[in-house]
C-alpha cells in the first residue's frame, strides 16, 4: 500500500487566487493540489488534500489521520497564531509535520510572528508563495523515504 501525505489548509485558503493576489498570489488551491498530485505520483505516494474554515474540523481530521499517514503538511492560516487545539492534535502524531505559509509571517503584523503550530513541526516553509507547497512536499517526501530505509 502507498504511503499517504496529508495536506491540510485552514480558513479562507479556499479564496486563494480569487482575492488579495498581491499577498497570496494568483494560483488557486485547486492549482496547488494538481501540482502536488503530479509530484506524489512521481514519488509513488498517495495525497490527501483538504481545506476547512473550521478549527474543530481541522482537529478532527488530524485525529483521523494521525496513525495512518506518513506525514502532514499544514497551512493552518490564521489558526497558526491562535490555536492550542490544533497544536495539541498535531502533538499526538508520530509522523513528521511541515508547517507551511505562502507569505512570510515574520515580515507582516506582529500578531503573525508567533506560531503555536511550530512547536509540533519538523520543518517550516514560508515566503515562497504557492511554490512553497511543492518545496514542503519534496522535503517531506525525502523524510518519509529516509524513514522507510531505517
Ligand atoms: O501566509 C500564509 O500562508 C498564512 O498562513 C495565510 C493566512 C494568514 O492568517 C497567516 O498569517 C499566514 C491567511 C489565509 C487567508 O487566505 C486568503 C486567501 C486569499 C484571499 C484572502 C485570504
Amino acid at each position: 500500500m502507498k504511503k499517504k501525505i496529508v495536506v491540510l489548509n485552514g480558513p479562507n485558503l479556499n479564496l486563494l487566487g480569487v482575492r488579495q493576489p498581491h499577498i497570496y498570489g494568483h494560483d488557486t488551491l485547486a492549482d496547488i493540489e494538481a501540482r502536488l498530485r503530479a509530484r506524489a505520483a512521481t514519488h509513488g505516494l498517495d495525497l490527501d488534500f483538504r481545506q476547512s474554515n473550521s478549527e474543530g474540523e481541522l482537529v478532527t481530521w488530524i485525529q483521523e489521520v494521525r496513525e495512518s499517514c506518513a506525514g502532514i503538511i499544514i497551512n493552518p492560516a490564521a489558526y497558526t497564531h491562535t490555536s492550542v487545539a490544533i497544536l495539541d492534535a498535531l502533538l499526538t502524531c508520530e509522523a513528521p509535520i511541515i508547517e507551511l505559509h505562502l507569505s512570510n509571517p515574520h515580515t507582516r503584523e506582529e500578531f503573525r510572528h508567533r506560531s503555536f503550530v511550530s512547536a509540533a513541526a519538523k520543518g517550516v516553509v514560508c515566503g515562497f508563495g504557492a511554490y512553497g507547497y511543492e518545496l514542503a512536499f519534496e522535503g517531506l517526501a525525502k523524510l518519509v523515504k529516509t524513514a522507510a530505509k531505517k
